[in-house]
């Protein structure tokens, strides 16, 4: 594939220490998409693209945490007055705590934006697009279309939660997307919540590369 790097974004999702081993909401190996998605943002932005990452962002007491919600644990799924099928999570990436840095092993040098989501307490935030009403916008598709991007690479944390709605969602707002394949780590719940983020992503016509083959394209 053919990447002209000036208009090319990568954008890095969640790569926070609570979606880390020892994180409160840990994935499986998720520290190990922090060596490509260095080795990715530095050629990018050395040829004149750019690099954005989101960062979850969660009050204290946040809609999504199972502790807000009495009796409830994480895993079970509610319908909020502003989403239904909302998944509850253990407390994670509250503002402020070392669980919602950055990994320290993230090269954050060449990256121009952070965009924090999730910090409504009334309203998720999955997508580095539009919150979890599928309405509210974060700005960035504004940001993105003003610098004349026309290509998204998106790498990080998780592949079937953050990682796929901002995907699918970087692909309905008519933007070349392309997940590194290599960069991204999932949380595996419920079954096969992977698998399936996988095929509905390939079917919306989002293309998977490796960090290596993205590289040779650029
Ligand atoms: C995420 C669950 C809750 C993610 C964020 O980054 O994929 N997943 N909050
Ligand atoms: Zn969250």
């Amino acid at each position: 594939m053919d990447l002209n790097a000036l208009k090319t974004l990568l954008l890095i999702i969640d790569v926070q220490n609570d979606f880390c081993p020892g994180g409160a909401l840990a994935v499986n190996d998720g520290d190990a998409v922090t060596s490509p998605i260095n080795a990715l943002s530095g050629v990018i932005t050395g040829k004149g693209g750019r690099a954005a990452a989101t960062q979850d962002w969660h009050c204290e007491k946040h809609i999504s945490f199972a502790s807000s919600h009495n009796g409830k644990k994480a895993g079970a799924i509610i319908d909020t007055p502003l989403v239904k099928n909302q998944v509850l999570w253990p407390d994670h990436c509250v503002q402020g705590t070392k669980g919602a840095d950055f990994h320290s092993a993230l090269d954050l040098k060449s990256v121009s934006l952070v965009i924090r989501k999730g910090y409504r307490a009334a309203l998720d935030s999955y997508s580095a697009f539009f919150e979890n009403d599928r309405k509210t916008k974060t700005g960035l598709d504004f940001w993105i279309g003003g610098l004349g991007i026309d290509t998204v690479i998106i790498c990080g944390i998780a592949t079937d939660y953050c990682v796929f709605y901002s995907a699918m969602d970087c692909r309905k707002l008519g933007f070349n997307t392309v997940i590194a394949s290599d960069a991204v780590r999932g949380v595996g719940f419920p079954e096969n919540s992977i698998e399936n983020a996988i095929s509905e992503m390939k079917s919306a016509g989002i293309d998977f590369l490796s960090s290596n083959e993205i590289l040779d394209g650029l």
